[in-house]
């Protein structure tokens, strides 16, 4: 067994214990109820999943195995003379439980190093779309193009045990992270320099790598990079992607095939493609001000005229977060100490004093505050990132830490197929006429 694979067995074989016991002792004690306000309105706020990497709290955000955003990016190994945490450190956390050291967080970026050659027929699956699909789609292509080499579809059609389904998970798991970058600056590469592509640098990290095989040499890009590919990382288990790789892989369907499908739930606006509408957003509104400082009072009749043509604020609210989100703060945080005098970043802090205000004033939005997605453009073109359509890939290479741990986590804890109960409108009122005496006409 690798060292992460023996650190996480440890760590699995006590929870899975654990976890017998407690459904022995207290499986039928209720965890929550189920309005006929949240069957409709998305399942908000219902708890009935179990999800091991990651739990947000909704005033204080995500905490990773109980680490918080800024206490991640104090006690995470860093690069040589780095300050940001490597995300290498946040998977090996979300996987062992623990705080890895430096050591072990090198033997990880050496493992993925060792894992990250790709087929060559995934780049020809890449190569048969048009150039101007969206990077979404690619990605999802190449990573489905990728499943003909899943350990777990092979290990199960030759008759797999299922006490081996995590060991099979965790093997597609590391393969899957160690290729994702190299086939994500493929797209890169592909779609906005004529497939002129830059070949790995082993002797980097993985968020290093990427950002190097992107094309870009400025160690402090690489910095945010580190930080942006640790904080989009996981957002606890009920979020789009998150939970459509809990559903697809619920079904026993491999890793590769789950996270393809994560992506396709990243890809919609109301998720991860809100990193791309947030700059486009921004953009146009400079463009049409005629200006690249825009006062408060200018952005503010911006932000109306959106709301007033039936358009959301794109980068603000959020389904469960009540506060401003902390994975904005940092981002913010690290402007601050390294690019504070960015135009663009200093219109995005703007955005974030004239925003709040005016959602609140709508009376109907449950969280006026930036999250994640308001931030990052700013700073990807700071760097000169300035593909805006490429945004979410780089959402989605972090989102792949994080989903693909829990889904090690589903199958180690042996989770079953996931199957809701749903009903007809029909059915909820005879059930409220037979519960609460409710009449309808007709
Ligand atoms: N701008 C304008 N209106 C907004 C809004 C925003 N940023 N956020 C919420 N609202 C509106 C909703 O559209 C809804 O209006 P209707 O009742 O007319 O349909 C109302 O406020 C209530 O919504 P809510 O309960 O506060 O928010 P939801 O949980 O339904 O939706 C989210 C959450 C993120 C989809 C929503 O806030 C939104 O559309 N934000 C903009 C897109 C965005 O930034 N998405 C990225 C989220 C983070 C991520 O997943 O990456």
């Amino acid at each position: 067994m690798d060292l992460l694979k023996q650190e996480f067995y440890n760590k699995a074989q006590a929870l899975a214990k654990e976890v017998k016991e407690l459904l022995k002792e207290h499986g039928n004690k209720k965890l929550d109820e189920v309005s006929i306000e949240q069957a409709y309105g998305g399942m908000r706020d219902i708890t009935s999943m179990i999800w091991e990497p990651s739990l947000l709290d909704a005033e204080e955000g995500i905490r990773f195995r109980g680490y918080s955003i800024p206490e991640l990016r104090e006690k995470l190994p860093t690069a040589p003379g780095g300050k940001e945490p490597l995300p290498e450190g946040l998977f090996w956390l979300m996987l062992a439980g623990e705080i890895p050291t430096k050591e072990q967080v090198k033997w990880l970026t050496e493992a993925w190093v060792r894992r990250a050659n790709i087929p060559e027929h995934v780049f020809r699956a890449i190569d048969a779309l048009p150039a101007d699909t969206h990077p979404m789609t690619q990605l999802s292509v190449g990573v489905m193009a990728m499943q003909s080499t899943s350990v777990f579809a092979q290990r199960y059609i030759s008759g797999m045990n299922k006490s081996e389904y995590w060991d099979a998970t965790y093997e597609d798991t590391m393969t899957l992270i160690a290729r994702l970058p190299r086939v994500a600056a493929y797209i890169f590469r592909r779609v906005y320099h004529n497939g002129e592509q830059v070949l790995p640098d082993i002797s980097l990290d993985w968020g290093g790598n990427f950002t190097h095989m992107l094309g870009f040499k400025d160690e402090g890009f690489r910095e945010y990079m580190r930080l942006f590919l640790t904080i989009h990382a996981d957002h606890e288990g009920g979020n789009a992607s998150a939970h459509t790789t809990h559903l697809v892989g619920s079904t026993l369907s491999d890793p590769y095939l789950s996270f393809s499908a994560a992506m396709n739930a990243l890809a919609g606006p109301l998720h991860g493609l809100a990193n791309q509408e947030v700059i486009r957003w921004v953009q146009k509104m400079i463009e049409t001000l005629g200006t690249t400082k825009p006062t408060r009072e200018q952005i503010s009749e911006y932000v109306k005229s959106t709301l007033a043509s039936g358009r959301v604020i794109p980068g603000y609210g959020h389904a469960v977060l009540r506060k401003p989100d902390p994975r904005f703060m940092a981002q913010r945080q690290f402007c601050e100490d390294n690019i504070p005098d960015s135009d663009l970043v200093k219109v995005v802090w703007k955005i974030f004093d004239v925003v709040p205000p005016i959602l609140t004033s709508l009376g109907k939005v449950k969280n006026p505050w930036p999250n994640v997605d308001a931030h990052s453009g700013a700073v990807l073109i700071h760097y000169g990132l300035k593909e805006y359509n490429f945004y979410t890939v780089l959402f989605g290479v972090s989102r792949a830490l994080g989903v693909l741990a829990a889904q090690c986590w589903s199958r180690v804890l042996g989770l079953p197929l996931e199957r809701p109960k749903s009903v007809t409108t029909d059915w909820v009122k005879e059930y409220l006429t037979k519960e609460y005496s409710v009449t309808f006409e007709s």
